[in-house]
């Protein structure tokens, strides 16, 4: 394995094949703010972290970090930084208030003066279409588990290819659908919070689906030009670590990819979803899969974006209906309480890479973490030493993958900036650089230097 080939040798980004695009990502909710102007309709996070309870502190991302209002400011954060691509994601209730019909132009307009002011930096876009704000309408009229919604979804998707097709270098359909479905729609802890494992089945069925004709919808368009911008999906797959070497935590370990990656990446492959999954809840109604669905969802993709936080480890446990849980882990933790695992993130994009048998080129599109910050009394610089080691082990283990043979062709560090997490509000801060919500100033954190390093080439890894 080649830490043990590489130990004497100074390694430092050059290494990385040529060409390897180093970037920062974050989402329209988290970060965009301006939730009621210029005609954007609400989505199923504007209604679920009014729900009492729901998200920490009440918070909300009415406001965040503005960058509906402060983007050209960031802009000029990631120009110093010298990335090469900036992932963000479109906000569907931006661009079709309702979720269908009308077009809302001041929405696609948004997207075309950050485009714009991008590529006057010389950074490429990478745009999401779908990182969880559902517009509201459609949840009402039932949401994911409801099939219209993969239509509406291509509808959407296909406005998108038409109107910004010149302004985006990369596009990803959806970012980590698990999390849409079964954080959404069976664990209820992000929006819409419903508790329906059969919802959560068809939700997942559905997303896929949408991913699939939005794929087709470009391809019959603006993809079918020769030089058109690759498209992808990303996905927060798991390849977990058994507990021990007994067999029944090796079954344990692959019980939990069940649900966690083969759902969402076998279909992807031309394979079926995994029968035995459903076959442990015989009480619940496996995804409503119509003729021609997965072949719809096997359509050909440019390139699979994996998202890595950390690695678990899965315990086998009789009581539990499908007979294993998350282990405990010895790792230190972040402040999200997830164990810090580099060496997983390299044994995780080998598994990718073997899985997928090679078939797609693969961008990190999310790798970070929430840790303490200490800002310096002045404010004016904030020091997260654990940032930077944590991005330090795992920089060095992607390379590690690469030297291996893995095609990974980009790195996107979670997050720019601090920003709304989920349920957890503004209280986690996953940032490279540092927001003060009160008046949304930014600090640039070590971390921020250290990733400027990095690219240039001068840290080593
Ligand atoms: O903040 C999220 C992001 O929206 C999706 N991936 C995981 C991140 C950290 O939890």
């Amino acid at each position: 394995m080649s830490t043990m080939k590489q130990s004497n040798r100074k390694r430092s980004s050059t290494d990385f094949p040529q060409g390897f695009v180093w970037g920062v990502a974050a989402a329209s909710y988290q970060v965009e703010g301006a939730a009621r102007e210029d005609g954007r309709g609400p989505s199923i996070w504007d209604t679920f972290s009014r729900k009492p309870g729901k998200v920490l502190h009440g918070h909300t991302g009415d406001v965040s970090v503005d960058q509906y209002h402060r983007y050209e400011e960031d802009v000029q954060l990631m120009h110093e930084l010298g990335v090469a691509s900036y992932r963000f994601s479109i906000a569907w209730p931006r661009v079709q208030p309702a979720g269908s019909g009308a077009i809302n132009p001041a929405g696609l307009d948004y997207y075309r003066r950050l485009s714009d002011a991008l590529h006057a930096r010389g950074i490429q876009t990478t745009a999401t279409l779908y990182h969880w704000d559902l517009p509201q309408p459609l949840e009402d009229a039932g949401g994911w588990p409801v099939r219209d919604t993969a239509y509406r979804f291509a509808e959407y998707s296909r406005v998108c290819f038409e109107a910004l097709g010149d302004h985006v270098d990369r596009w990803i359909t959806l970012n980590e659908p698990w999390c849409s479905s079964v954080l959404g729609y069976l664990e209820g802890v992000h929006a819409p919070g419903c508790t329906d494992r059969s919802a959560a089945w068809a939700a997942a069925h559905h997303l896929m689906l949408g991913h699939g004709l939005a794929v087709q919808a470009y391809r019959s368009g603006p993809g079918a030009q020769p030089d058109a911008a690759p498209i992808g999906i990303t996905l927060n797959l798991e390849s977990p670590r058994p507990a021990t070497r007994r067999p029944e935590d090796l079954e344990a370990a692959d019980r939990w990819i069940d649900l966690r990656s083969r759902f969402f990446l076998d279909p992807l492959l031309g394979r079926p979803y995994p029968e035995r999954h459903f076959a442990s809840y015989p009480d619940h109604t496996p995804p409503p899969v119509q003729t021609g669905d997965m072949a719809t969802i096997a359509v050909p993709i440019d390139f699979l974006g994996v998202n890595f936080y950390h690695e678990p480890v899965v315990a086998a446990d009789p009581s539990h209906p499908e007979g294993f849980r998350c282990a405990e882990s010895h790792h230190e933790t972040t402040d999200m309480g997830w164990p810090i695992t580099p060496r997983g993130l390299y044994r995780h994009l080998k598994w990718v890479w073997q899985t997928t048998e090679g078939r797609y080129p693969l961008f990190i599109t999310e790798n970070g973490c929430a840790m303490p910050d200490t800002l310096t009394p002045d404010g004016e610089r904030c020091h997260d030493p654990r940032r930077v080691a944590y991005l330090r082990e795992h920089f060095s283990a992607a390379l590690d993958a690469v030297e291996d043979g893995v095609d990974l062709r980009g790195y996107f560090v979670w997050s720019l900036i601090d920003n709304f997490e989920w349920a957890y509000g503004y209280e986690k801060r996953f940032g490279i650089v540092y927001a003060d919500y009160v008046n949304g100033r930014r600090v640039r954190k070590d971390s921020f230097y250290y990733l400027r390093e990095v690219i240039s080439g001068a840290e080593t890894l």
